[in-house]
């Protein structure tokens, strides 16, 4: 049965985050971004969001540039065809190179159109099996060591289950001495965004006294032979995040030993098909899997949790509580954490309703195509 697309709207919102992020590339004090909704005119409503920042410093991709593909080239694409299933919208986009943000942003509201249609959850829909996820937090570099215990000090009393720290050349072990030797047993991780080179291997292996879970992407974006090189030299487990933007990327990266943990991020593997086929690529190869974040609000929040109830995400994730993030989340209820977990909803589609008034509050445009 074709799933109808009566009506797409892209709703660009600008959102004050509580407290700054920061990490090796820049800080960031708010988001903007667009919620994708797709209107099946039967009265149902999928949702997305689009995850890339202002700034091209992740990966390329901009909140403009989301626009700009969506606009001119996606939706122009969408409207041509007759879709049965959201695992084919990957393909239909194949014709455009990259931009997987963008595409991301529209598969997800089409996943979550087709559960609500099916009238089930977008967890079943997609496969998965866990009823509650585990999740951690992801902790911005701090302007002192005392301003992060504190905020670590938080961080497991809200009971997250595993803390991971951003690091850089100057704000590393020196961190990590501290931290251990304020809780020596936590499961605790770094994350470089690409901060460091070879050459600065020597120091890399000093990381391995702190017994991490892993070291997130520790060197160059776009590298994946480098970090093989690196992984044979260190004990602790590299995990690649902006390395891996396809399965196809994950299947080299494996087949290289350029890691042993890979972060998923919905966005930035161009949606939820593709990340589904790393994970279950990772799960014949015995690759552990997480779910990584993009400081997302609700929406892209609720297709995180949907996606980490496949089995293969045993590690926890990067998908903290929206009060993490927002002075108030535009999804109703907001995703609580409790002792570090998160209850995967079992409603139609995303599971969570949108909140009109907060979302009506932080939309500064609005565009709609009518098919
Ligand atoms: O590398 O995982 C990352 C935030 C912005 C850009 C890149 C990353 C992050 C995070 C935060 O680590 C994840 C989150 O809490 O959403
Ligand atoms: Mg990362």
């Amino acid at each position: 049965m074709t799933i109808p697309i009566k009506k797409i709207n892209l709703r660009k919102l600008k959102m004050q985050l509580r407290n700054p992020f920061s990490t090796s590339f820049g800080s960031m004090n708010d988001r903007e971004f667009f919620i994708t909704e797709v209107a099946d005119g039967e009265g149902n409503y999928g949702y997305g969001e689009s995850v890339a920042f202002k700034e091209p410093w992740y990966t390329e991709e901009t909140v403009q540039t989301n626009e700009h593909i969506m606009t001119d080239f996606l939706i122009n694409i969408l409207k041509d065809n007759n879709l049965t299933h959201p695992k084919d919208v990957n393909k239909l986009f194949g014709s455009i190179r990259r931009n997987n943000m963008a595409k991301s942003a529209l598969e997800g509201a089409i996943w979550d159109l087709y559960a609500k249609r099916k009238n089930i959850s977008l967890a079943q829909a997609l496969g998965g099996t866990q009823k509650t996820i585990d999740v951690g937090i992801s902790i911005g570099i701090k302007t002192s060591i005392d301003e992060l215990l504190n905020v670590i000090e938080q961080a497991l009393t809200d009971g997250y289950k595993r803390i991971k720290i951003k690091v850089k050349p100057g704000w590393d072990v020196n961190v990590l001495k501290e931290v251990r030797q304020h809780y020596p047993d936590i499961p605790l991780m770094v994350d470089a965004n690409s901060a460091y080179t070879l050459k600065d291997l020597e120091h890399l292996r000093k990381f391995d006294e702190y017994r991490l879970m892993m070291i997130e992407q520790p060197l160059a974006h776009d590298d994946i032979v480098d970090h093989a090189k690196l992984q044979k030299v260190i004990e602790t487990p590299i995990c690649l995040d902006e390395s891996i933007h396809s399965f196809d990327d994950a299947r080299k990266a494996i087949a290289l030993g350029s890691c042993k943990i890979i972060n998923i991020k919905i966005g930035r593997v161009g949606g939820l098909s593709e990340s589904k086929r790393i994970h279950d690529y990772c799960q014949a190869n015995n690759i552990a899997v997480w779910c990584g974040g993009m400081l997302e609000s609700g929406v892209g929040r609720a297709h995180n949790i949907a996606l980490t109830s496949l089995p293969q995400f045993t590690l926890p994730g990067d998908t903290a509580g929206s009060a993490n993030y927002w002075h108030e989340d535009i999804v109703k209820p907001e995703v609580i954490v409790q002792n570090g977990t998160i209850q995967v909803p079992d409603k139609p589609g995303i599971g969570y309703e949108l909140n009109e008034e907060v979302l009506e509050k932080y939309t500064i445009d609005t565009k709609s195509f009518i098919f």
